[in-house]
């Protein structure tokens, strides 16, 4: 037929088979000879029923999202979808690894979906900024009810075979050969005759769905979906599947896809899709790795334990070091705790906590790191505390183990110029709580191996983490942009913004919290400390820090929190702190706008951004856009700081930034040269030049 699309026959059941390599999306050349052959198999009496399977490691997984936004090439999933749900003898999905998106959409086409034990279906258009468009609303509803179709929609996350099953979504579940189940099944469907009913006409269950409790539950989800469009569409299309006949259903979900997959939202969406996937990749790929059986971590507080949980996690042997066994019994007992937690949560088994406690050998001895091939260090940020471990180190480690710093500012170069393999030093800057964050800051040091660089790029991928490999510079991509914010939310403060009115107008813009109650959070000690080591000041946050307000740990911070709540109550005594220190420097108050806090806080934050690539730390563009959506919270529907200004006009920025250098006279407005040649040029990809 074609290479993308074969058929067999066995004994009257006929096998379609998609390979279309890596995860057989559903692209134009699959979409065409697909629905030749369904055509032809439907028309052609000495076959009895039809088995979908998918070569390779994997059932469809969606759509080809590299066409989006093109115009669609015909015939698309929907007339596919069509012509398999009106043929009139058993199909049958055979579904492996992935069915997702345009791929679940196929399977509802059939009349039965069977799984192989270890599969996963889903519908996860909404984390591109969609919904599904290929029918998906309005099939997934009939089989599973309305409530729990929304709730996977609008999530995106995937279910497994077995609940697949419980729900109805899917017909059998096999173990072995599911070609050969699944035809078998196929065979033994049209054997009997039926009966086999296309889900469009399977509705008896969407007319027991209670409105109220679903309309409760969807107000709940677009209050969460701060401001993204997406999700409030995916639960108005699960409920048009209850309150229109079918084919009006299908109309309103066609029409919300057009409306998004033209959206800047969806476009960004899309963009951090492949830039996740292209930060992974480096030059040279091909180099052989080292072989990493064993990880050993150098220090057991928050961050330590928090690295050795996620390397646990990824089912990796661990050695946790500390310098007493005080300290050792205490960073053990916090991630026993932890886990502990998560088991009560549900989100963990009894035998997988055991399993993962198994993973830990703890030790005060520097000497039992050596049978250790990565060892990370998460010490204190202080050069002579790095440089006295990796001294330990170098006189312990097996040859070719890679020395890893958590350093979040300090200069890898200056600490691997220290011992005598600096080829073996790089940074793995975790962001905390390190068994949680996906982020992960690769720091490749002048003379690290490539080899230990692929290697750990390739490791990060395997406990789940999003790596972006970046160069060595004062805070590397994420903090040392986090500082040019910083620096101008305090200033605004003194000028005459409240904390609470800077996180509002941050989370108007979609941050999950603005910067001081992430201040709050993360703890202003740490902050204080970095400051104080490096001579810098921040007048308010350490005043504050100066009587003890630490944030969240210590009911006080920017914020007041009261009875251990989380909840930040804005406190007049740090109001008046903040007038009083402003009119120490004789500033006089005045009302700030919303855009203005913008434009001075993320303005700075985008140009150097800009200067970031320009000096070659970071190598893309998008690597910066994945550092910040995962490690900062930026909002997804934006893009990343370098993605964004493509939407807003990076002429704009440029006019902006200019307005306050003239102002204000400082530093972080003055324009990047590559921001200026973006705008002149009037293109904004500056990836595709760094
Ligand atoms: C949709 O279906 C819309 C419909 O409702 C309506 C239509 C009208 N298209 O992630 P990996 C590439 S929207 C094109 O590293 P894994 C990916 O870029 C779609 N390319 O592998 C990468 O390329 P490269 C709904 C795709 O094993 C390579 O495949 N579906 C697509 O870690 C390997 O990917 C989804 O959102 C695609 N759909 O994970 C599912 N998917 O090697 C999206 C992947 O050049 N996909 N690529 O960098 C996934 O979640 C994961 O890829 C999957 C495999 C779990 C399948």
């Amino acid at each position: 037929m074609s290479n993308s699309v074969s058929v067999a026959n066995e004994g009257g059941v006929a096998i379609v088979t998609i390979d279309n390599p890596p995860v057989n999306a559903l692209s134009f050349h699959v979409r065409e000879p697909l629905l030749q052959a369904l055509v032809a198999l439907r028309d052609d009496a000495s076959v009895s029923a039809i088995v979908i399977a998918c070569a390779g490691r994997t059932f469809v997984a969606g759509a080809d999202i590299t066409e989006f936004g093109k115009p669609v090439q015909q015939p698309d999933l929907r007339a596919i979808v069509a012509t398999l749900e009106a043929i009139a003898k058993p199909t049958v999905a055979a579904i492996h690894g992935t069915a997702l998106g345009g791929g679940l959409e196929l399977a509802l086409g059939c009349h039965f979906r069977v799984a192989d034990q270890g599969a996963k279906l889903g519908l996860p258009e909404v984390k591109l900024g969609l919904l599904p468009g290929g029918g998906g609303t309005v099939r997934l509803p009939r089989l599973v009810g309305a409530l729990k179709a929304m709730r996977m929609i609008v999530s995106g996350t995937p279910i497994g075979a077995q609940e697949a099953h419980g729900a109805g979504l899917v017909d059998a579940v096999f173990e072995g050969d599911l070609t050969t189940h699944a035809v078998n099944f196929a065979r033994e469907i049209a054997r009997k005759g039926g009966p086999f009913t296309p889900v469009r006409e399977r509705d008896e269950s969407l007319g027991e769905t209670d409105l109220a409790a679903f309309d409760a539950e969807a107000a709940d989800l677009a209050r969460n979906a701060r401001g993204l469009e997406a999700p409030v569409a995916c639960a108005q299309a699960v409920r048009n599947a209850v309150t229109l006949p079918f084919d009006e259903a299908l109309a309103a979900e066609r029409a919300l896809f057009v409306k998004l997959v033209a959206s800047d939202q969806s476009r960004a969406q899309r963009h951090l899709f492949f830039a996740e996937r292209e930060a992974a990749k480096l030059p040279g790929r091909d180099v052989v790795k080292r072989r990493i059986s064993r990880v050993g971590v150098i220090g057991a507080g928050t961050m330590g334990g928090g690295i050795a949980m996620a390397f646990a996690n990824g089912g990796y042997p661990v050695t946790l070091l500390e310098t007493s066994h005080e300290a050792l019994q205490r960073g053990l007992a916090t991630i026993e705790k932890n886990y502990a937690v998560s088991v009560t949560r549900g989100s963990l088994s009894e035998d997988a906590r055991q399993q993962r406690l198994g993973q830990f050998k703890g030790s005060i001895d520097h000497a039992d790191l050596g049978d250790c091939d990565l060892i990370i260090e998460a010490a204190f940020e202080d050069m002579a505390v790095k440089k006295e471990i990796f001294g330990k180190l170098d006189a312990v480690a097996k040859p070719g183990a890679i020395l890893a710093t958590n350093t979040s500012y300090l200069d890898i170069d200056e600490i691997a110029a220290s011992i005598s393999r600096p080829q073996d030093v790089l940074g793995l800057h975790f962001f905390s709580p390190a068994n949680v964050m996906k982020l992960l800051e690769i720091v490749r040091a002048e003379k690290t191996a490539p080899d230990a660089l692929a290697t750990v790029v390739d490791l990060a991928r395997r406990i789940g983490k999003v790596a972006v490999v970046v160069g060595v510079c004062h805070g590397f991509v994420g903090n040392r942009m986090l500082a040019a914010r910083g620096s101008e939310s305090e200033a605004l403060l003194l000028e005459g913004a409240t904390p609470s009115q800077i996180d509002k107008a941050f989370t108007d813009f979609g941050w999950p919290m603005g910067p001081f109650q992430m201040g709050d959070l993360a703890g202003l000690d740490i902050g204080w400390r970095n400051r104080k080591a490096r001579g810098l000041t921040a007048v308010i946050a350490d005043s504050l820090c100066e009587q003890g307000r630490f944030g969240q740990k210590t009911g006080r911070g920017f914020y007041l929190y009261e009875n251990g709540s989380r909840t930040p109550i804005p406190d007049p005594e740090v109001e008046a702190l903040i007038r009083d220190k402003a009119a120490e420097k004789g500033i006089a108050p005045r009302t700030i706008a919303a855009d203005e806090i913008i434009e001075r806080t993320l303005y700075p934050l985008i140009n150097e951004g800009a200067k970031i690539l320009e000096e070659g730390i970071a190598a893309r563009a998008s690597d910066i856009d994945v550092v910040w959506v995962n490690g900062y919270g930026f909002p997804i529907g934006k893009g990343g700081p370098m993605f964004w200004p493509g939407l807003v006009g990076a002429g704009k920025i440029i006019e902006r930034l200019e307005y306050w250098l003239e102002r204000t006279g400082k530093d972080v407005f003055k324009p990047a040269s590559l921001l200026k040649r973006m705008a002149e040029s009037g293109s904004w990809e500056a990836g595709s030049t760094a």
